[in-house]
């Protein structure tokens, strides 16, 4: 359906600029602000008002005496020190989050009567909040997962949840199978090893016995797990939803996020250095380009299916192990989503938000994929226990920007005040309020679409879900010959770990021997085993034979280098006009750019001028950059190749195939290091080299540096 364009900002167009004043563009935004509590100029007091004279000591009998129990400031103190913590998430425990707003590019009236979909000029309010799914609270960001993606859109008709993945699938078609499929994936409950990572038997003796899973450990498997950043990633609604008009016609839609700053990942040799060099290194990353002011985008856009072509497909839409190829149905661009604020507050705001599939406003509605319906129960349900009560939708970080007056009384936390002697409806008393909102063509209550369902009560799969390899291998074969050697790789390092012969014989035969014989040959002989000489069930095959949207290599972004990380190296006798220069060409990409010494301490240029770094080479090691650059001065070039922290830092670069731009004079390192130009490792400092470094970081890696890059020692 064509979305009538209007001059509110596209996908990659200064975001930084277009940034509203939040709270003067949308007098209803401050609703959010009102809870936010500053402490300064006040006096410390208890939690009753009371002023605190002696916050070092407790009330004592003598200053080596018994402690008093009468002090209550102490007990009040540690009492709510006691109950901090809440639970943690059951899946998605590790996440991070960020506020922004999203902006309609047109008015998409034809395809939902939802308003925030319907005004370019109008200003959404969103919370983000990314996560690995695995791991507990603490764990590592930059482990092989699934990445959540849920945003909440405080739209005036009410919240909206679009609680996403950085996958398109799902591991389980039923949502009766959650429960098994998150216990053979958690640490298992022996010994709760391991912490954030699928490579260990009771994952792989799940999804080895549970073929519907294949897709979607493909895509595990895959370099979708490990993103270079969540600014980077991808997002989508998974579940085939609706859609619907005023008039009441409704269509299928999966939605999707697209990154302006395009799709890219990390190395898995990268990814596993830096669960240990910085355990934070994707929150960090969100966190500092917020706040430097390189703000995230995405696109949202959906792919629309007309009601009547539901079975139109040679798979169902119901089935949440499908994607519908991009090349069989678009990606229509709804609107723009932008991060622009961090939290004040971890735990109030990314800690408590509280995401629910089933919050929906009237215009979008569910379709019968019997995973999406289990999850309709489960958001509400956990957060009983995890917020302890009913409540949760009056925290700050959950309450709607639309009024949201009910009969809903008390219950555990409650902080409304409610007025008024009728909490019941009908009522004459309070003159009958609050009334129902019969439905209507815009701004009636909500109506669900109205699907006849005839049909027996029955516990049954449909046929049309029977098939789990078609697509997995359309995966697979969609995939450039690095992402297919990276998915190989993954296989055999998590089969690798895997302590039964049964379990890792299983996967290889049963399941992907199914999807592609060459992958299961591969991964065989890696692990040891005899490489199956056919599948174990007919693969009907999709009517693609690629679907090249799966593969990243064709979602650079939109933004060029904007907000990636560049190092520049330095050391005494360094030529400081050079950095000038280098520092200057790429700020004004704006790339962001770190100088780094030897140590913490200013290096002292050719001319004896103190240049202050910003970081060691230690503190901040390559596998935290994307690109490197080395200016000139050759004092400083002997110096960095005397030193074996430059060198690793220099070598390292190399070997994940990252842009490494030297001055000419640079030459001489390259040499020594036994390295060889190619398109990302360039010599110069002249604009056409420059041109070319950005176009190499822009590219993200060095491919064509593979097979070289193999020789350099990790
Ligand atoms: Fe979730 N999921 N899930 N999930 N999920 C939760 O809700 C659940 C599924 C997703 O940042 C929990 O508040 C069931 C698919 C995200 O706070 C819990 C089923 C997709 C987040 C829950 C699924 C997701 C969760 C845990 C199968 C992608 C993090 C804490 C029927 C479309 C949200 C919580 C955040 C969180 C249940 C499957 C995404 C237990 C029962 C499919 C992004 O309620």
């Amino acid at each position: 359906m064509p979305s009538k364009k209007t001059d509110a900002p596209k996908q990659g167009e200064a975001a930084g600029t277009q940034t509203p004043d939040r709270a003067n563009t949308n007098a209803k935004l401050q609703s959010l602000e009102a809870d936010r509590s500053d402490a300064t100029g006040h006096a410390l007091r208890t939690n009753q008002g009371v002023r605190i004279a002696d916050n070092q000591n407790t009330l004592k009998a003598g200053d080596r005496g018994p402690s008093l129990l009468e002090d209550f400031i102490m007990r009040e103190k540690i009492t709510h020190f006691d109950h901090e913590r809440i639970p943690e998430r059951i899946v998605h425990a590790r996440g991070t989050g960020a506020h922004g707003f999203f902006q309609s590019y047109g008015n998409h009236a034809e395809l939902t009567k939802a308003g925030f979909l319907q005004d370019p000029e109008k200003i959404t309010p969103v919370f983000v909040r990314f996560s690995t799914v695995q791991g507990p609270r603490g764990s590592g960001d930059t482990v092989r997962d699934v990445r959540g993606f849920a945003v909440k859109f405080y739209t005036d008709e009410g919240n909206f949840d679009l609680v996403g993945n950085n996958m398109p699938v799902f591991f389980i078609q039923d949502a009766i199978k959650f429960p098994d499929f998150v216990h053979a994936v958690k640490p298992e409950p022996h010994n709760e090893i391991p912490t954030g990572g699928s490579a260990h038997d009771t994952f792989w003796d799940f999804v080895s016995l549970v073929p519907e899973s294949a897709h979607m450990v493909m895509w595990a498997m895959s370099d979708r797990a490990i993103p270079r950043s969540l600014r980077m990633m991808e997002g989508f609604g998974v579940h085939t939803f609706r859609l619907i008009n005023a008039e009441g016609v409704a269509s299928f839609v999966k939605f999707h996020w697209k990154p302006s700053q395009g799709v890219h990942s990390l190395l898995w040799d990268e990814a596993q250095k830096l669960a240990g060099k910085d355990t934070d290194f994707q929150r960090r990353d969100l966190w500092e380009a917020i706040e430097t002011g390189d703000y995230p985008e995405w696109e949202l856009g959906v792919q629309i299916v007309p009601e009547a072509d539901e079975h139109k497909f040679d798979f169902d839409l119901l089935d949440p192990t499908k994607i519908i190829p991009e090349e069989l149905v678009p990606v229509t661009p709804l609107g723009k989503m932008v991060l622009n604020r961090n939290p004040d507050n971890f735990f109030a705001e990314v800690e408590q938000v509280a995401f629910c599939p089933g919050h929906i406003v009237p215009g979008i509605d569910f379709t019968n994929d019997p995973l999406l319906q289990g999850r309709l129960f489960s958001y509400t349900d956990t957060q009983l226990s995890r917020l302890g009560g009913p409540n949760f939708h009056q925290i700050p970080i959950n309450r709607p920007v639309a009024p949201n007056h009910n009969n809903q009384r008390d219950a555990l936390h409650q902080h409304t005040v409610h007025r008024g002697r009728a909490s019941y409806e009908p009522n004459s008393i309070d003159g009958g309020w609050p009334k129902e909102t019969p439905p209507a063509a815009q701004d009636g209550g909500f109506e669900s679409f109205q699907e006849r369902i005839d049909a027996h009560k029955i516990r049954q799969r449909s046929d049309s879900f029977g098939d789990h390899f078609s697509q997995a291998r359309l995966f697979f074969q969609s995939m450039s010959p690095t992402e297919q050697q990276h998915i190989i790789k993954a296989y055999s390092f998590e089969l690798g770990k895997v302590e039964r012969e049964a379990i890792r014989a299983r996967e290889v035969n049963e399941i992907l021997a199914n999807i592609d014989l060459k992958l299961a040959a591969a991964v065989a002989a890696n692990l040891g085993l005899p490489a199956p000489k056919a599948g174990t069930v007919q693969v009907k095959g999709s009517k693609l034979a690629e679907s090249p949207a799966l593969s990243q290599m064709n979602h650079p972004g939109v933004v060029g280098i904007k907000g990636r990380k560049i190092a520049v190296l330095l050391a005494d006798g360094v030529d400081a006009g050079s950095v000038d220069r280098l520092v200057k060409a790429l700020e004004a990409h704006s790339a962001r750019i770190m100088l780094l010494g030897p140590t913490s301490a200013p290096v002292k240029a050719a001319g004896g001028k103190a240049l202050p770094v910003d970081a060691s080479m230690e503190g901040m090691p390559s596998i935290m950059f994307d690109g490197v650059l080395v200016p000139a001065g050759k004092a400083a070039l002997d110096a960095l190749g005397a030193s074996g922290l430059a060198k690793h830092f220099l070598l390292e670069a190399y070997k994940h195939l990252k842009a490494i731009g030297f001055a000419k004079e640079g030459k001489v390192l390259v040499d020594a290091l036994g390295l060889k130009e190619d398109k990302g490792l360039l010599l110069g400092d002249d604009q056409k080299t420059l041109d070319a470094f950005v176009k190499a970081v822009e590219g993200h890696r060095v491919w064509e540096r593979e097979a070289a890059a193999e020789a350099v020692p990790a």
